[in-house]
């Protein structure tokens, strides 16, 4: 079949080049001329891995075009953003402006599936916009008679750094309007999945989807509020973690300075705000996630300010390991807040950043390397668990004051057991 794939992000692009791979004709579609430049000259606008080598293969066999218009498809896939706006309420305008755009080539046997994370519901709401705009068609679940396009809800469920490994690998969930609809999408699914593809409804696909980051955000609360419980108590929280992990049935997550990304800390409100009643676990969850990120400043600035001479790093900005990926980051927040208290005493060690974000300049703040940080700073703050942190041996971090919210050193003397060069512990 010929492709659409509509909004060319870190979903839409590696999806549309491993379809272009499989051997489908895709037109990948985006509202940034730029984006749609960087592509058809074989060129990645993110980053991630391999993708720049497929992209570049795809478009050079003319498997590939991208274009600001969408052009007639057979099959259209609509991953766009899904933002909310102050009161958690989940903002569709992407997702309905899509199917706007879509609307005016649809064509009898066409199938239609939206990928974007969505509250429950938004799948029919999708279909009756373009019921609406397409009068002359015949929409599933809305008449007996047998559609003429078809439309289902199929998430991704990619972890950023193994996105192109895991859209094919991962299972996937495939929810149509109708079952028609759904077997209509598993057929092209077929096409490029290799983990199971599981049929289902719209409604049970959306929610499915908010259910997997809520389960996620739950567990990770959890080991947040273990970590400040253990703070009060002066516990090592990695320690009591590791005890009961060896239980056959407890299997706790890691703590750390808060949670980032664009999915954990969003999707939760899609339940939180179809159901406020019934959800107090998934709200609360999400409040002590967020109150871990405040937890980490007011720690780190009491240790910094305890020693007014020493020179600090933060360790990470990226809102997880191994990624170069600063948006909705609690590090990038806590090294910010630090630098713009403590200024050019602060230092940030990022490998995966050229230069430091915006709301660094005028701080004093500066990027250094981590040699530099290990010779030249007293205090250490571990944001994110880098690979290239974690090796760094105890003999080059021995005498220093360490915070670290990750996890990554348990063999560095805790704080408050020797106060290493007369430096105040908190
Ligand atoms: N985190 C912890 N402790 C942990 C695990 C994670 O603090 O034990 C933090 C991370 O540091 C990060 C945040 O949580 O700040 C989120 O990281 P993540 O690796 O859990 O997830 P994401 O946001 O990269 O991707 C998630 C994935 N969802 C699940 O694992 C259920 C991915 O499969 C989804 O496709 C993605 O959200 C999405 O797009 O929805």
């Amino acid at each position: 079949p010929d492709v659409a794939v509509i909004g060319l992000g870190y979903i839409g692009l590696p999806t549309a080049a491993i379809v272009a791979r499989a051997g489908c004709r895709v037109n990948g579609v985006d509202v940034s001329q730029k984006v749609v430049d960087t592509i058809n000259r074989g060129e990645i606008h993110i980053e991630e891995v391999d993708l720049d080598g497929l992209v570049q293969g795809v478009v050079a066999r003319g498997l590939l075009t991208a274009s600001t218009e969408v052009q007639p498809a057979d099959v259209f896939i609509i991953a766009v953003p899904t933002p909310f706006d102050e009161d958690h309420a989940p903002d569709l305008t992407y997702v309905l402006n899509a199917g706007r755009s879509i609307a005016p080539v649809l064509k009898q046997g066409d199938v239609v599936i939206l990928e974007s994370t969505s509250p429950v519901g938004t799948t029919e709401q999708l279909r009756d916009m373009l019921a609406s705009e397409r009068p002359d068609l015949k929409f599933p679940g809305l008449t007996n008679e047998t559609p003429d396009v078809s439309v289902s809800y199929c998430p991704e469920r990619v972890l950023p750094g193994k996105i192109l490994e895991e859209l094919a690998g991962n299972d996937r969930s495939i929810g149509g309007i109708t079952p028609r609809c759904a077997r209509k999408a598993l057929a092209f699914y077929k096409l490029f999945v290799r983990g199971t593809c599981v049929t289902t409804d719209s409604r049970s696909a959306e929610m499915t989807k908010l259910v997997e980051n809520a389960y996620r955000d739950v567990n990770i609360a959890f080991a947040n509020e273990l970590s400040i419980i253990s703070d009060r108590l002066g516990l090592d929280v990695w320690e009591v973690i590791r005890l009961a992990n060896r239980h056959p049935r407890v299997n706790i997550l890691q703590p750390g300075p808060g949670v980032g990304g664009h999915c954990i800390a969003v999707d939760p409100w899609f339940i939180v705000h179809s159901a406020p009643e019934e959800s107090p676990l998934i709200r609360t969850a999400r409040g002590v996630n967020d109150c871990k990120i405040h937890h980490v400043i007011a720690r780190a600035d009491e240790l910094v300010s305890a020693n007014p001479g020493a020179k600090v790093a933060c360790l990470g900005l990226a809102f997880k390991a191994n990624i170069d990926d600063f948006r909705e980051s609690p590090a990038r927040l806590v090294a910010a807040t630090l630098a713009r208290r403590y200024g050019e005493r602060v230092s940030v060690v990022e490998p995966y950043a050229a230069e430091l974000p915006r709301e660094f300049e005028g701080t004093g703040a500066h990027l250094i390397d981590i040699d530099t940080a290990l010779e030249d700073c007293d205090l250490l703050i571990v944001l994110v668990d880098h690979d290239v942190f974690r090796v760094v041996p105890l003999a080059e971090r021995a005498g220093k004051v360490v915070y670290d919210t990750r996890g990554i050193w348990p063999d560095q003397p805790k704080l408050g057991e020797a106060a290493p060069h007369g430096l105040r512990l908190a």
